[in-house]
């Protein structure tokens, strides 16, 4: 049985996480961005991407790291913005970063293509990069642990909040469900001298919950649901449905995730297979159920 958490729990939590490093340039950066696409009328999706790692010291060498490339997060930012959506991209330090993929294909050996056309697949990733950041339609936010990507979380959904239904989270990133709190950690790395190592984990409390009852509660919000094992996915995704109160869940499996997903919503499942990848029928998709949520009154 899945434990249940209290509000207090979440507040704990924030309570004795480590401070922000630059908090006030990233909040200010994240008003200036929200507040001009707002102006603009144009939709908002935060999309998170990549694991995220629970540091077993407050001076860090030791952690313990969620599975997760960041592919499907990067490669979902690429098709929400050519869908006319700007876009919050939080994500993993060093995981895969929106066009990028198209520049790592250029070094294959066994591309077919010559030199001068390689080059010119890169320019043009690297020139819609630039494009989406200068024109204020993509806005890219770090982090590394747990205590970051949680702060950065509460931050943006708490500011995207005014953009009402015009607001959607589209969570793909692979979030730790076991940390040791800040406050019983310790400070210096772990002496293997002192013989075995037993580690209590606490449960990282839902924050989804959170975020649709509280951050960001008019936000269409898409969540995500990676099993390995096929025989519970779909339970598990449709228990999240109800339980979190999201519009969708995205369920997959580890080892065919680039090649199909389900998408769970109240009106039933929705299977989605690869064309180019599965990306793009996926934002297609989403793009559309957040159409209809909008106009419906
Ligand atoms: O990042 P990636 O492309 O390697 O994998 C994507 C994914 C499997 C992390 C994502 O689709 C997902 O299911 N995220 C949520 C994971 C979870 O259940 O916590």
């Amino acid at each position: 049985m899945e434990a249940d958490f209290q509000f207090g729990d979440v507040e704990e939590l924030f309570r004795s996480a480590p401070t922000l490093k630059d908090e006030f340039v990233i909040r200010e950066n994240l008003e200036k961005f929200i507040h001009r696409n707002c102006e603009l009328g144009r939709r908002l999706v935060c999309i998170t991407s990549g694991g995220t790692s629970a540091p077993l010291e407050r001076n860090c060498v030791r952690f313990l790291h969620n599975f997760s490339s960041g592919n499907r997060g990067a490669v979902s930012t690429e098709y929400f913005l050519q869908a006319g959506y700007a876009v919050i991209f939080l994500y993993k330090r060093n995981s895969s970063q929106p066009y990028c993929r198209r520049i790592v294909e250029c070094f294959k050996p066994d591309h077919s293509s010559s030199v001068q056309d390689r080059i010119e697949l890169m320019e043009c990733a690297v020139q819609s990069y630039h494009e989406s950041v200068v024109q204020g339609k993509l806005l890219e936010v770090s982090y590394e642990t747990i205590f970051q990507y949680l702060q950065l979380l509460r931050l943006i959904a708490r500011n995207m909040n005014c953009l009402e239904k015009n607001a959607m989270f589209y969570l793909a990133a692979a979030v730790a469900d076991f940390y040791v709190p800040w406050e019983a950690m310790d400070e210096h790395k772990i002496q293997s001298r002192e013989g075995p190592l037993t580690i209590q984990l606490a449960l990282v409390p839902k924050m989804i919950k959170v975020l649709r009852k509280q951050w960001a509660p008019s936000a269409f919000c898409v969540s995500f649901k990676l099993e390995t094992d096929s025989t519970i996915l779909m339970k598990k995704a449709k228990e999240a449905l109800h339980k979190y109160n999201v519009h969708a869940v995205v369920a997959n499996e580890l080892t065919t995730r680039n090649e199909k997903v389900i998408v769970v919503t109240n009106e039933g499942e929705k299977t989605i297979e690869k064309d180019l990848d599965v990306e793009m029928p996926l934002v297609q998709f989403l793009k559309e159920r957040h159409r209809e949520f909008i106009e419906c009154k």
